[in-house]
């Protein structure tokens, strides 16, 4: 098998797994594995074996990309049992991370060692699944359940250094994890194979299962509906009720349930698609980013003050510049204020807040962003204000620097067009609030250096975002289907819904907030003045600034706030207001189910996120779902609009698209013609990307 080749060194039979880029447990690989067992007991030249690997990785676990295809034998849970039950003792050399079935691997070792940079985890519960080959039975068995548990649980690998205080390792050695691996299984050998890790029963004390109880019982009341927790406390409890052989047959029986639940399918398919956003089309590895030491931001508001903490938490200097002393220090006083909280909370010391605070410099005027690698301007959105600054940045900036805007919405080659530099501008997109949110749009124009987009998305990740690369147009990607959405919850209120109906739909499907909660939060005013600015009309959202009701920070926007409270109620005002409205428009209004109202703030996103793929704005359907996990909140267990589109169905929702545009009489709302021919084909959004 070629993805296993077998030495024998004194004795001892090496394994060595070279299945690159992280040595998953594909069926070659398992194939193999059990292959070169099988083969070392039969040989009478071999004593002891030892499972080594080639690359980064010991083993990255399972193949993910396997799950839910045919299964292929041998099973991983069989293929361990027969190392398990192995008359040789089998050692595991680990280097680099251990996780899932790797850890897996290891635990049905008779010995394990590792090098010091080794990772060990068991990271399934962040794909919606747990262990799956034996995980469950195996580790409480070895360093108790109050131990292993909380392991399962966060999904957070421990260090070598942890793992050998915990007795999960026997030794770390400083190098040659092989032939220290090689050292032990020769010793086994001769003082005679130990207890297997599946037959310890011994270390599980009463006093052990009380303290999982315990931990069992807090971690179903955070569970927040996850299947996958429900299943761990029941799979790890099955090692204190019952032999190994009946917990395993628990565990296999529950992972396999989970492996086909929807919830498990889409954190899935985030898995894959967070990997695939990071391959920029036409930026290969040969396109080199340029080096970024110091920055700019212009706009010391709250987006320019978010940014400017972005790149101090990354220990990058920035200049943060304003254009008079009260808007710069009222910038900095809000920055050094959102510190403290994180001070009091107890997430950021004293020191290192004030080393923060001294990377963040003020300053007056553009011409200290002369000496910036890259500029970030979060001025006010408006194209002549963007135009000037982009204008004098093109005159003071420093060859080469990037010159980014910050812009929600305008066009950037027209912003670009006031610079002689068209090559280095481009369009950096936070999300509010910048310093927290993970999302960052960089936004493509025609004519920018490859390289330079190399360097935003470089800096992203340095500044611990999560960049997408999205082509130039009106509200890039997340914008424009967020003001689908916006649209679409306005015409509900018309048509009969009431604001916290449509808010108990959305948080029903797993969003933090509803639409109007959310506008309520951010201001109401602000899309009002954006809607004048485009001559757009909306009568509920209009008539309620009109009555000056812009939110929390009036007191009432769509709900009433009585002293300031976070938590709105229900404002027969503003009901009376819909009523008045609806009857203006001639319509007779009519309850809505939760469904109906899902489908009706949902659908018109789908087909604005068809055709901005059809426009390739975004590159794939699964860059579109990234960013709406990270820059809008969506559940990454519902796996982003496009993934939940395919698994409502594409039919359908072309099909409800089709019945809501012959209703409201709307042609934007008819299927995209994507969305069409998709639904005709029985195809699905995930057919435009490789991995099907
Ligand atoms: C499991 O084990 C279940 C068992 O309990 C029971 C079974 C019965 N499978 O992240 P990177 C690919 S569940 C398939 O960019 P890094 C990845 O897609 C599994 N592919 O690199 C990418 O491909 P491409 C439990 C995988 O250095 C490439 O490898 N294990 C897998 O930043 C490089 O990945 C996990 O959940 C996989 N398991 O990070 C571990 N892993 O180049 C998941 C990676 O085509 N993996 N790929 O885009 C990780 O956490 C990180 O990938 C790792 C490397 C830390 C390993």
């Amino acid at each position: 098998m070629g993805l296993i080749s077998t030495t024998v060194l004194r004795k001892v039979a090496i394994a060595t797994i070279d299945n690159p880029p992280v040595n998953a447990l594909g069926a070659a690989v398992r194939q193999g594995l059990a292959a070169a067992i099988a083969q070392a007991n039969a040989d009478a030249g071999v004593a002891a074996i030892v499972i080594a690997s080639a690359g980064k990785a010991f083993i990255a676990g399972a193949d993910i990309s396997e799950f839910g295809e045919p299964p292929v034998a041998p099973s991983l849970p069989d293929l361990l049992d027969a190392i398990e039950a192995s008359a040789k003792p089998v050692v595991a050399a680990i280097q680099g991370v251990a996780l899932g079935g790797g850890l897996e691997v290891a635990l049905a070792c008779h010995g394990r060692v590792a090098l010091p940079g080794a990772k060990l985890g068991l990271p399934e519960i962040k794909l919606g699944l747990i262990p799956g080959a034996g995980g469950t039975q195996r580790l409480p068995r070895l360093i108790r359940a109050a131990k292993a548990f909380p392991m399962m649980l966060s999904g957070e690998p421990v260090s070598a250094g942890q793992a050998l205080d915990d007795g999960l390792l026997d030794e770390v050695v400083p190098s040659d994890v092989v032939a220290a691996a090689a050292r032990l299984a020769e010793a086994l050998a001769a003082e005679g194979r130990r207890p297997m890790t599946s037959a310890t029963n011994g270390t599980l004390t009463e006093a052990d299962r009380e303290a999982f109880e315990a931990l069992a019982k807090d971690a179903l009341r955070k569970a927040d509906g996850m299947p996958n927790v429900a299943a761990l406390v029941e799979a790890v409890r099955a090692v204190f009720t019952m032999s190994y052989a009946e917990g395993q047959a628990v565990e296999r029986k529950l992972f396999l349930s989970l492996v086909t639940d929807e919830r498990s399918k889409a954190l899935r398919h985030v898995f894959f698609a967070e990997r695939e956003v990071a391959k920029v089309r036409g930026i290969g590895p040969e396109v080199k980013p340029r080096e970024i030491a110091s920055a700019a931001v212009i706009g010391a508001g709250t987006m320019g003050g978010g940014i400017a903490m972005c790149f101090a938490n990354a220990g990058i200097p920035v200049t943060l510049i304003e254009t008079a002393q009260a808007a710069l220090d009222n910038g900095v006083n809000r920055i050094s204020a959102t510190y403290d909280i994180s001070v009091q909370r107890g997430s950021l010391t004293l020191e290192a807040k004030a080393h923060r605070m001294t990377l963040i410099r003020p300053a007056l005027g553009i011409a200290a962003a002369a000496g910036a690698d890259v500029v970030i301007e979060a001025a006010f959105e408006e194209m002549g204000v963007k135009q000037q600054i982009f204008g004098e940045l093109s005159k003071i900036a420093k060859p080469g620097a990037i010159l980014a805007s910050n812009t929600s919405y305008l066009d950037i080659p027209t912003i670009a067009a006031a610079t002689t530099r068209q090559q280095d501008v481009l369009g950096m997109h936070f999300f509010s609030p910048a310093n927290v949110m993970k999302l960052l749009e960089v936004v493509r124009p025609q004519g920018v250096a490859d390289d330079a987009v190399a360097t935003a998305v470089t800096l992203g990740r340095k500044l611990g975002k999560v960049p997408v690369v999205v082509g130039n147009g009106f509200g890039f990607v997340g914008n424009r289907m967020l003001e689908q959405r916006t649209r679409a919850a306005e015409r509900l209120l018309v048509a009969g819904a009431l604001p916290h109906e449509v808010d108990a739909a959305l948080v029903g499907f797993g969003f933090k907030m509803g639409p109007f909660a959310m506008a309520d939060l951010a201001g109401n005013d602000v899309g009002w003045r954006s809607r004048k600015a485009r001559g757009l009309k909306a009568p509920v959202a209009d008539a309620i600034c009109e009555a000056g009701w812009f939110g929390q920070k009036t007191g009432r926007g769509y709900y009433i706030y009585p002293q300031g409270a976070r938590a709105g109620q229900r404002c027969p005002e503003v009901e009376a207001l819909i009523a008045r409205i609806a009857i203006e428009n001639g319509v007779t209004r009519r309850s809505f189910t939760q469904e109906e109202i899902l489908a009706r703030l949902l659908d018109p996103m789908v087909n604005e996120g068809a055709r901005i793929l059809e426009a390739a704005i975004a590159a794939r359907p699964g860059d579109i779902d990234i960013v709406w996990i990270n820059g809008y909140n969506w559940p990454a267990w519902r796996g982003g609009p496009m993934f939940w589109a395919d698994s409502v169905g594409l039919d359908v929702i072309a099909k409800r698209l089709q019945a809501q545009a012959a209703e409201i009489g709307d042609k934007a709302l008819e299927p995209a013609p994507l969305l069409k021919r998709l639904a005709a084909e029985g195809n699905r959004f995930a057919s435009l990307t490789s991995r099907g």
